[in-house]
């Protein structure tokens, strides 16, 4: 009886073992470009960044940098390898402690995790507070909704079981496509902006996961006249960031072979923010999408571009180390 008591139990951890094995972890370095190696059964990829773009191994877009306890993250999306749209299903996460060796931790959210949407996993932001991880997201052009975390890899589970934003019957109060949501908290109150062609601001309640008063249109000054792609036009992708007390939004401005990110500033998170110029050269990617970060008493834009593929719907993330002037003013990164 003791005997078929031991090799029972035996049977049942070798099951579990086969059923759920340990997440695998492997170093890419060098992949050949234009061809990433598929690691979607992987957890955890360990890579080493040599030059831009840096994450090789797997399609990523729209990066969000955050420094949470000294190590920073960096969420994306993920373009699929032989993508020809932005049909994008899930979301990943990479964090470094040193800007060279990094770790991609997986896709952390994906649509399957939704009950509400089911397509188009876009640009993506995180922010911590009393101990918490909030994931944003937007899917099909049209929701935006959040997901709570433990950890800043994860986990994330969809605790409200329904978007945050709908544009369904408010197009005109919410905007034809409220995506790429960013949210900074500033005195104790969360801030979200999100929004395509129609920047947003909208404060978000304590707790994270709802709204407090009305959507309002982020005003940007100095941008009137200005078209698709010149100047301070807004497209797409803000991303709201505090130095010295002045709070800057960065933004795409438009679509296609010119465009590239631009910069506003502001004395408060909910504006007027008022156009400062360009942040970097014309980005090679038909969309234009980045995050400014602090880390380790040095700035970092991230953006994304096509150099790997060629191709509008699998792009690929980088990083430069930017700098500003004495007056606050961003010294434009020369590519
Ligand atoms: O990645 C899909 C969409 O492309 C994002 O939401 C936009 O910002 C642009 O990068």
């Amino acid at each position: 009886m003791k005997k078929l008591l031991v090799y029972s139990l035996l049977l049942f951890i070798a099951g579990n073992l086969l059923a759920n094995p340990k997440p695998d972890s492997t170093v890419v370095n060098g992949c050949v470009k234009g061809e990433p190696t598929t690691v979607k059964s992987l957890e955890e990829v360990k890579f080493i960044k040599t030059s831009n773009p840096f994450v090789t191994h797997m399609y990523t877009a729209d990066p969000s940098a955050h420094v949470f306890n000294d190590r920073l993250y960096v969420y994306t999306s993920h373009d699929e390898d032989t993508a020809t749209y932005f049909s994008m299903v899930d979301w990943h996460v990479f964090s470094t402690e040193n800007m060279v060796d990094w770790t991609d931790h997986g896709a952390i959210f994906s649509l399957d995790d939704i009950k509400w949407a089911d397509k188009w996993a876009w640009a993506p932001d995180c922010i911590k507070r009393n101990g918490k991880y909030y994931f944003y997201y937007p899917v099909e052009r049209a929701k935006i909704g959040v997901a709570v975390s433990d950890s800043p890899i994860g986990p994330f589970v969809d605790e409200i079981g329904k978007p945050l934003i709908d544009n369904a019957g408010q197009v005109e109060h919410i905007g034809k496509e409220p995506i790429d949501p960013a949210v900074i908290i500033e005195k104790g109150q969360a801030y979200m902006y999100f929004g395509c062609r129609e920047p947003k601001v909208v404060k978000l309640k304590n707790n994270m996961m709802g709204l407090m008063g009305e959507v309002e249109e982020l005003r940007i000054t100095g941008i009137e006249g200005d078209e698709e792609n010149f100047g301070g036009f807004y497209g797409e992708g803000p991303w709201v960031f505090k130095r010295n007390d002045l709070f800057y939004l960065l933004y795409s401005n438009g679509w296609g072979d010119s465009s590239t990110l631009v910069y506003a500033t502001s004395k408060t998170p909910m504006g007027p923010f008022k156009f400062e110029g360009e942040v970097m050269d014309v980005v090679n990617s038909w969309t234009s999408h980045g995050s400014i970060v602090n880390f380790k008493d040095k700035w970092y834009v991230f953006y994304h571009n096509m150099e790997l593929s060629n191709n509008n719907y699998r792009r690929s993330i980088c990083f430069d180390e930017i700098t500003f002037d004495t007056e606050g003013k961003i010294n434009k990164l020369k590519l």
